[in-house]
């Protein structure tokens, strides 16, 4: 059984959607972000850099446990291991590759700072505007994607498509309002409305871990 380190967060989400399209068991292990339990020294042996998500699999490479930080690094990880939510076209693989690489090294971090200099006590313009202004360039480049393909990679939904899905949904957080990106907001519903994706976004199933 694969313990997944969680918080209901955008970056955190990932992993139970991946888990639960690939039809894999596990186990949520809350961390309580508010009470920085991801500084804790048990959690920083997992994760040096103190963030969820984190997996441990008690299956890994020989057989011995591992455990995988970075969500991108984890939701290669997971596709690998059982074999789905990768395109097999090589063509189709290149753009899922791109477009997760692009989440965690744009979209993410974007969206993160827009959400965080939006909620500071002071007004900081100059950092609010910069990272609104990124995080709707970034859906843009989404859009522009979502409008010629079905799905990030192509024609199957992949890794790429729950990365970026994870921000998306809560895409007001960062100040984007997705009513001005419709394929992207069309490609947000297809996603929720998926079972998988509704187990794992599940309070109840979360809480149970
Ligand atoms: N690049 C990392 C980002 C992880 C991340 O920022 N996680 C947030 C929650 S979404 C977190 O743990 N925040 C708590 C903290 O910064 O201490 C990934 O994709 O896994």
């Amino acid at each position: 059984m694969i313990d997944v380190y969680y918080a209901p967060t955008p970056n955190g989400v990932k992993i139970p959607i991946a888990l639960e399209e690939l039809g894999v068991p596990y186990r949520i292990v809350p961390v309580n972000l508010g009470r920085d339990e991801q500084k804790r020294p048990d959690f920083l042996a997992l994760n040096p850099n103190g963030r969820i998500p984190v997996i441990v699999d008690p299956e890994g490479p020989e057989g011995e446990p591992v455990s995988v930080f970075e969500s991108g690094a984890i939701l290669l990880y997971l596709a690998e291991k059982f074999g789905g939510l990768m395109p097999s076209a090589p063509r189709d693989r290149i753009r899922a590759l791109e477009y997760l690489f692009f989440q965690v090294g744009g979209v993410g971090p974007m969206f993160g700072q827009a959400g965080w200099f939006m909620r500071q006590p002071e007004r900081i313009t100059v950092g609010i505007e910069r990272y609104q202004a990124e995080s709707r360039r970034l859906t843009a480049v989404l859009e522009t994607r979502l409008q010629e393909a079905s799905w990030l990679a192509g024609q199957s939904f992949s890794v790429a498509d729950i990365a970026h899905f994870g921000w998306l949904r809560v895409a007001d957080y960062a100040g984007v309002r997705l009513d001005a990106y419709p394929a992207v907001q069309d490609w947000v519903q297809r996603i929720a409305s998926r079972p998988a994706v509704q187990r794992a976004l599940d309070p109840v199933q979360s809480a149970r871990g």
